[in-house]
């Protein structure tokens, strides 16, 4: 399989890390959505990355969907998100959070650009608060998601 999508974007290397950390082989299209747009336009009619191509040509887009493919593959007992419940939810609640302050971080180039500056922490603070939540979760006395 091929992962397309540079690993500049946070959406492709949320599929790497959890392709590698599941153990799977995949070969990696590092064509650029910006500079071969017509191309990755044939492989994602969004032009967007990432996408995975299988062997047989079928092409699976959007990082969550990519990742519920992941999850289904291994079986419960690998998946990564938590199968129900309260665990599932805070999994969930902290994706949302993650992709969310991303898809703000996108989203603000365009106006952020042509003032010289950068999506940095302290632009994204004005936008939203995420940070105490993660730091809460991902300091080190705390207990990961699933373990490790
Ligand atoms: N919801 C999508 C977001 C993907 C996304 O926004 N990718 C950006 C790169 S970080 C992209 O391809 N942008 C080019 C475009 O939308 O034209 C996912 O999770 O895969």
């Amino acid at each position: 399989m091929i992962l397309v999508g540079q690993y500049d974007s946070p959406y492709v290397r949320r599929v790497a890390v959890s392709l590698r950390v599941l153990g799977f082989d995949y070969e990696h299209d590092t064509r650029s959505v910006f500079g071969d747009f017509d191309s990755m336009r044939q492989t994602n009619p969004l032009a967007r990355i990432p996408s995975l191509v299988f062997d047989d040509g079928e092409v699976l887009i959007d990082s969550a969907a990519i990742l519920d493919w992941l999850d289904e593959t291994v079986g419960p007992a690998r998946a990564l998100l938590p199968r129900a419940g309260p665990e599932r939810r805070r999994a969930l609640r902290l994706i949302a959070l993650a992709t969310g302050v991303m898809d703000k971080a996108v989203s603000s180039i365009p106006e952020l650009l042509p003032q010289g500056r950068y999506p940095t922490l302290e632009a994204l603070s004005a936008r939203c608060e995420a940070r105490p939540e993660f730091q809460a979760t991902f300091a080190p006395e705390a207990v990961y998601l699933r373990g490790d």
